[in-house]
């Protein structure tokens, strides 16, 4: 510190502040002064999580400026704010990212060196936030991370849960979920705000009454009151300056004990609706495309969202003299149906609360919204028991009522006696049960509604929307999904940055275009040795990392076929052990059989209570166990299932696979973002035309592409003239084989039980055709393993595949939603010094 001194003493000298400051040295003195005064440790005890926890806070401190700036400048009064609604964000871990977007990774790793420790173990120390299943979850997060680094006002609000999606051991081959208790050791990325805190009503009544001015008006008189409370972590965008808000709310007591209670000698109730309160959001649901219905999961939906609309209006008002124009400055995404009743709850705001008569609030409601579909299943598509609805959210109810017959009114006039369209269309469905249907308050709500992918966006015209598209064409269009390259590519696979970048230089990480450049090394063979020397380094890095987690040696320089996506019967995990049991035939039936070694990699969470994918679980690990010990196969083929997938494995895994297995049934993935994270990273991909496969196919060459199976019209003509699953097991001797050694116990130790009922869906059922499928798999498989042989072939077609990967960013995607739905304009964020800005 003498050199603080010294420029006290001396004005002319500039030294870096402890908390800005980016040199090496001002680095690593920050860290041991966050270990002393946050950590309370010295050195010589601190735990190398205490190390993390220091480093965190001084690459938070960094950010800090950036992130006020940006908070403030998305306030004022001429700047439109997206904010982005979701039920999950899969943002893993942030100290990495933060160091690539800061700019300051060297810097840091340099640091943490001079101080005797490894940056990578610090990385590798951060639990991450598991606040989502899968893609709908992770896309968020890529989003955030674009519309930060396309400098876009933004604000991503959600749910802080306490549980986020739990831990997967892998016990004797079943899965085996433990409590995620990621927030056990401190979040040092989160800051508290309890000063914005708001009140969330459930349950009671509505009442009618007649105010000052002798308006009709009504008010809800709720059974409960919960709190909401805010915290914020900083988004930071690549080498900008702006760090948007991802604000996720926690609930609490309005009062945490109640006196009376206790005085009476009641010591539990006393806390009773603090306990209440807090289990709100204590854990996430862990469906992905889930199976519905749970009271709780309603209470959660609506309490992040009111929270989030009445934090809207309260900034909005800082600066406007009142929500006329809160349409201009809001463009709020919702992020599916999870957060549809916002549709409602801007009305209840609007009109109740502010006084709007109702056909300007719905005019500002429209405006305001936009709505992306993430799914065709039927299963997923939200509905609430309109019994369950009333009773939590009376007044939501009523307002969606008078919304429906306004709707209802106006499609009379478009579809006179149209009654089956009426009843399409109603929110309400009264089939048998009544139930309040989300995706319709979603689509009559919003300006605009948008599918994943170019696929799926003209299915949901076609299919479940039809009737809606009918209605309004003009609200319809498509925004194909994308993945930030910075986690993706920058973060996680730093070889293969530093070859591309030796020869493209470093502009491809915000304009992925740029890798159209690399094409012209197709054919410069050094290149090619180059780059499969990057690959084969990645996959040793894997091998290790596989050994000491499962015990399983494997070959780095086998194909790593790699599956890793939340465990479900329409993404066809099955599928491709069916093709590891046809090799394994083959292979003890022709020992000489010519064919590259293959590690087969799985990774995936099964929905706890989803009983066939438990099973496919315990299928892959029970096959992997005959495979990986039989002496007869020298180790040609391995079945691994990697416990635990998360964000930070498939950091791990995306770039160390040869071969992407994309093979859900035609029709059923809307999009898939893992098919993305391949390419991106030299995998090639086998699949089928389904979600943005379609597009990757398109954008890669057919050439660089392993296709196969039933397109999605296909699929229909097939089912439609009833599908028999049992004509392909009779007719096709291979494919039997497989089956009946599954069924004989083979791979279940003589159980024959155990796994007959994947069989016998298969067999009786197969509603996602893998029997039509399977042979069209097999023989696209035969040309992989023909095109690994060829060494330079595969690398051409890997290197042709990344260069080809520009449309995939999650800046492009989000770039459109910009253009396309939302209008808003990236505001470049000036930074000011705190203390300037305080004097
Ligand atoms: C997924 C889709 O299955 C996937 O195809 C898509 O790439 C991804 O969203 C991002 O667009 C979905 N996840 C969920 C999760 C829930 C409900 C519906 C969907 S659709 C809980």
């Amino acid at each position: 510190h003498l050199s603080l001194m010294a420029s006290i003493l001396n004005p002319n000298v500039t030294i870096e502040d402890d908390r800005t400051g980016l040199d090496i040295e001002t680095i690593r003195r920050a860290v041991l002064d966050n270990l002393f005064y946050i950590q309370g440790k010295f050195p010589a005890i601190a735990t190398k999580h205490d190390f993390y926890m220091a480093l965190a806070y001084t690459v938070r401190d960094r950010l800090l400026q950036r992130w006020l700036n940006s908070v403030q400048t998305n306030l004022k009064k001429d700047v439109k704010s997206v904010a982005y609604l979701s039920a999950e964000f899969l943002v893993g871990p942030h100290l990495g990212n933060n160091l690539i977007n800061l700019d300051i990774y060297q810097q840091v790793e340099q640091a943490i060196k001079e101080s005797g420790l490894n940056l990578q173990e610090l990385i590798d120390t951060e639990e991450e936030p598991g606040l989502g299943n899968g893609g709908l979850g992770r896309l968020a997060a890529c989003y955030l991370d674009s519309l930060s680094s396309l400098e876009i006002p933004a604000i991503g609000y959600g749910i802080r849960y306490e549980f986020g999606i739990f831990d997967q051991h892998i016990q004797d081959g079943w899965q085996v979920e433990i409590t995620d208790k990621w927030l056990q050791y401190g979040n040092p990325w989160e800051i508290a705000r309890p000063e914005s805190s708001v009140m969330v009503n459930f349950g009671g009544r509505t009442e009618a009454y007649t105010d000052d001015h002798g308006a009709f008006r009504v008010r809800w008189i709720p059974e409960y009151v919960v709190k909401g409370i805010p915290y914020d972590t900083p988004i930071l965008g690549y080498k900008v300056n702006t760090a948007n808000t991802l604000r996720l709310w926690r609930s609490e007591a309005c009062e945490s004990f109640n006196f009376e209670r206790f005085n009476q000698g009641d010591y539990y109730g006393a806390v009773d609706s603090k306990v209440h309160s807090e289990n709100l959001c204590k854990v996430l649901y862990p469906n992905d495309e889930p199976i519905q219905g749970k009271e709780l999961r309603l209470q959660q939906q609506y309490f992040f969202v009111c929270c989030s609309l009445q934090d809207m209006i309260r900034t909005h008002l800082i600066e406007n003299s009142s929500l006329d124009n809160f349409d201009q400055l809001w463009a709020i995404q919702l992020n599916d149906t999870h957060p549809a009743v916002a549709v409602a709850e801007l009305m209840r705001l609007l009109v109740d609360v502010h006084h709007y008569e109702w056909e300007p609030a719905w005019q500002i409601t429209e405006n305001t919204f936009g709505y992306t579909n993430h799914t065709l299943l039927p299963e997923a598509l939200e509905k609430w028991p309109l019994s369950i609805f009333g009773r939590l959210l009376p007044r939501l109810l009523e307002i969606i009522y008078e919304i429906n017959n306004r709707f209802l009114e106006r499609v009379r006039i478009k579809f006179p006696d149209n009654g089956s369209k009426m009843s399409s269309l109603s929110i309400i469905d009264e089939s048998d049960d009544k139930y309040v249907r989300m995706a319709n308050l979603a689509c009559i709500g919003s300006h605009r509604i948008n599918g994943v992918a170019q696929l799926h966006s003209e299915l949901l015209k076609e299919t479940i929307l039809h009737d809606f598209y009918a209605l309004f064409p003009e609200k319809f269009t498509n925004v194909t999904n994308g993945v930030t390259p910075r986690r993706w590519m920058v973060l996680s696979n730093p070889r293969l940055t530093e070859l591309i970048t030796q020869k493209i230089g470093n502009r491809w990480i915000n304009h992925l275009d740029e890798l159209k450049q690399l094409e012209q090394f197709v054919d410069d063979a050094s290149f090619r040795s180059q780059w499969r020397q990057v690959k084969q380094e990645v996959k040793q890095d894997l091998a290790k990392y596989i050994e000491k987690k499962v015990g399983i040696v494997v070959n780095p320089a086998s194909l790593f076929d790699v599956q890793v996506k939340r465990i479900h019967e329409y993404k066809r995990q099955h599928l491709n052990v069916l093709h590891i049991i046809t090799l394994y035939n083959r292979l003890k039936h022709n020992p000489n059989l010519d064919i590259p070694p293959r590690t087969f990699i799985f990774g995936g969470k099964a929905a706890p209570g989803y009983f066939m994918a438990k099973r496919i679980i315990k299928l892959i690990t029970s096959v992997g166990d005959v495979i990986n010990n039989d002496p007869d196969l020298k180790d040609r083929l391995k079945v691994v299932f990697l416990p635990d997938y998360n964000v930070t494995l498939g950091q791990r895994v995306y770039p160390a696979a040869d071969l992407s297995e994309q093979i859900s049934t035609a029709g059923k993935e809307a999009s898939g973002t893992g098919n993305m994270k391949f390419s991106l990273n030299g995998a090639l991909t086998i699949g089928t035309l389904d979600g943005a496969n379609v597009e990757i196919r398109e954008e890669v060459g057919a050439e660089n592409f392993f296709l196969f199976g039933l397109t999605t019209p296909q699929v229909a003509e097939v089912k439609s003239h009833g599908y028999y699953p049992r004509g392909h097991y009779d007719s096709n001797e291979e494919l039997r084989g497989v089956l009946d050694l599954i069924s004989c116990g083979f791979f279940s130790r003589g159980n024959r039980e155990l796994l007959q009922p994947i069989v016998d869906n298969l067999l009786y059922d197969d509603p996602y055709l893998l029997l039509a499928d399977y042979q069209s798999y097999i023989n696209s498989q035969e040309e992989v393993s023909e095109a690994y042989k060829d060494q330079e072939r595969w690398s051409r077609m890997s290197i042709l595949n990344v260069a080809r990967m520009g449309k995939f960013s999650s800046d492009r995607s989000i770039q459109e939603y910009c253009d396309n739905i939302w209008k808003v304009q990236p505001v470049s964020i000036k930074l000011q010094a705190y203390n300037q800005e305080n004097a």
